[in-house]
């Protein structure tokens, strides 16, 4: 798979609080850091992401009296999953795994921060409304393809593919370098959804290392 000037690694939330130990831990989070690192070489375009939560945050079960992680509550902008509180700006659990090396990083993009909106996707906030502005620096930048990498496949990486798609741009979910929480069949449906829409799938090893980047 040639690599051109148009194409970027964008890699999803591939921070403590999603690796194991961390407060929302996904199962071998970790093992997706090794491969980023070697996949990020490859690209003169790497953009990482950060769910970057404000304390008590909507999306927290304990925001949520009687709640607990894993339940649904309604929100303005429809259904939202409650979950652990996990990645709070500025602590070690929303800090980018330090084992990352991605020096060609051109842009960090944060999101979740809207207290009242949850937001999985690194183009627009939960309930599709509010972007966050990744389009259209994709645009000036005149990047048509993105390949997605990080966590978790069946939540951030699947609705970050899935908006990519619906901006129109070309997009390979690189499916060794991500990982999944898995709840509720998620990760099926994550998988169905994001091949009707038309995002393709490839395993790092064919995404070629220096081909003409
Ligand atoms: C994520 C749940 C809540 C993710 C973020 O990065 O996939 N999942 N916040
Ligand atoms: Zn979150």
């Amino acid at each position: 798979m040639g690599l051109s000037a148009g194409d970027a690694l964008l890699v999803v939330d591939v921070q403590n609080d999603f690796c194991p130990g961390g407060a929302l831990a996904v199962p071998e989070g970790d093992a997706v850091v090794p491969v980023v690192n070697r996949l990020a070489a490859s690209f003169r375009n790497v953009i990482l992401t950060q769910d970057w939560h404000p304390p008590e945050h909507l999306s927290f079960a304990s925001s949520h009296p009687g709640r607990k992680p894993g339940d649904v509550v309604q929100a303005p902008y429809g259904e939202q999953m409650l979950w652990p509180d996990h990645c709070v700006q500025a602590t070690h659990g929303a800090e980018l795994h330090e084992a990352l090396e991605v020096p060609r990083t051109c842009l960090v993009l944060r999101k979740g921060m809207d207290p009242v909106v949850d937001s999985y996707s690194a183009f627009f906030e939960n309930g599709g409304s509010t972007p966050t502005g990744l389009r259209g620096y994709l645009e000036e930048r005149r990047i048509g393809r993105i390949f997605v990498a990080g966590l978790a496949a069946d939540f951030c990486v699947r609705y970050t593919a899935l908006d990519a798609r619906k901006v129109g741009l070309d997009v390979v979910v690189v499916e060794d370098a991500v990982r999944s929480i898995d709840v509720d069949g998620s990760l099926d449906a994550a998988w169905r959804e994001m091949e009707q829409a038309g995002v393709r799938r490839a395993a790092s090893r064919e995404v070629a290392r220096g081909g003409g980047t």
